[in-house]
């Protein structure tokens, strides 16, 4: 009782922060925005005290080469995602000839800095290599089912012992809920899924297996779909460990019922894991705009806080200078929790504040997420 009267008292400090983003920067000084100085207040260290990785997508153009987000990267998060450089096109650019350069050194970066791999993504429509996708159309069903299990074999045995999560399979749903009409489904049929997972993990029995969507973060269609779905692959016995909840959102569209959906899940036996989260608004951004985007990375950390198969909170980049969002929605953006001079924004004041909040919370201490 006396740390949560503490922890509140200090979190009043952070309320006003938020309020006031100059003043609070004014306050902490400007080597603490980069989280440096203050290593106790990191996202990753108060995530660490309640047993949560906090994580981000890591743009590896930029670690190592830009000193700022290298060390924002490093001292604030416990997880690292591959932003791209772990996916088929990047990974196999020429049939047979492997480039797992821009991946190693993330991977080696992290262990450095004592962090995670979340390991995205091995079975995807999109960002698949140009020899596959203009083979696969002509390809027999036996001819690409070999050479997707062969791509899952040789990626998650590349990387064996590394990865935390894999994201193995990735929005293979429409938002309908009906399944998405992808080679993959067109050739192999709906079996392409736990053939994934089965191959991953034949690969390596350690890494804990995810599926990972958008749009399923609310009950509705999508996620009743997934749902259902997944909950078909433990009854065959297919190994799945987790699921994967996005979270890209936009401060036009409500997200009503986050927490129980993703209790719902965790009581099938799996471990949830929000895995993309951004909050993306028109801009340029108003004041209430603002605060809407506050509000919707504070609900969907104290979502995953609130239930204790929530493992791990990663946001899909963490900068405003390296989103993929404008480039997607035009005339919107600002989605992230720095801006896009790397400085710290009243949406990553949020979450630490959530974090420290959090703390001595009963129900999440001994979670099995490993901390450092
Ligand atoms: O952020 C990624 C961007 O750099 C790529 O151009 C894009 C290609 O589709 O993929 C982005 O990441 C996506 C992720 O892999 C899967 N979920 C949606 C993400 C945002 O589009």
């Amino acid at each position: 009782m006396a740390i949560r009267r503490s922890l509140l008292i200090g979190a009043l400090g952070l309320s006003a922060a938020l309020a006031t983003p100059a003043a609070a920067m004014a306050a902490s000084g400007p080597s603490d925005v980069a989280g440096a100085s203050q290593p106790g207040d990191s996202l990753r260290a108060l995530g660490a005290n309640i047993g949560l990785r906090i994580g981000t997508a890591v743009n590896t153009d930029q670690l190592g080469s830009n000193p700022a987000y290298t060390s924002i990267t490093d001292s604030q998060f416990s997880t690292v995602t591959p932003e791209n450089v772990m996916k088929w096109q990047l990974v196999e650019p020429t049939q047979g000839t492997y480039d797992w350069s821009a991946a190693d050194r993330l991977v080696a970066s992290a262990e450095a800095n004592h962090q995670l791999v979340r390991g995205h993504t091995l079975v995807w429509y999109n960002q698949l290599p140009d020899w596959l996708t203009a083979a696969a159309p002509s390809m027999s069903p036996d001819q690409l089912r070999s050479i997707l299990h062969k791509h899952i074999t040789d990626e998650v045995t590349h990387f064996k012992g590394k990865i935390w999560q894999w994201d193995v399979v990735n929005e293979a749903f429409n938002d309908d809920g009906t399944l998405r009409n992808t080679i993959w489904l067109q050739k192999l049929g709906p079996g392409y899924i736990a053939d994934a997972f089965r191959w991953a993990h034949e690969a390596d029995p350690q890494a804990k297996l995810f599926y990972n969507d958008y749009n399923i973060e609310f009950t509705g269609a999508k996620s009743n779909a997934v749902y259902a779905f997944v909950k078909n692959l433990q009854a065959q016995g297919v190994p799945i460990d987790g699921v994967g909840f996005q979270t890209h959102l936009d401060t036009q569209y409500p997200l009503p019922d986050l927490k129980n959906n993703l209790q719902r899940f965790a009581d099938l036996g799996l471990d949830v894991a929000e895995t993309e989260v951004d909050v993306r608004t028109t801009l340029p951004v108003t004041a209430t705009e603002q605060s809407a985007q506050v509000a919707g990375y504070s609900q969907t950390l104290q979502a995953c806080i609130a239930v204790r198969a929530c493992i791990s909170y990663t946001v899909w980049g963490f900068s405003d200078a390296y989103s993929w969002v404008p480039g997607v929605f035009q005339g919107e953006g600002a989605a992230d929790i720095y801006d896009e001079n790397l400085q710290p924004k009243p949406e990553y004041y949020a979450l630490q504040q959530d974090l420290a909040l959090a703390t001595g919370a009963p129900h999440r201490t001994g979670r099995g997420a490993g901390q450092d």
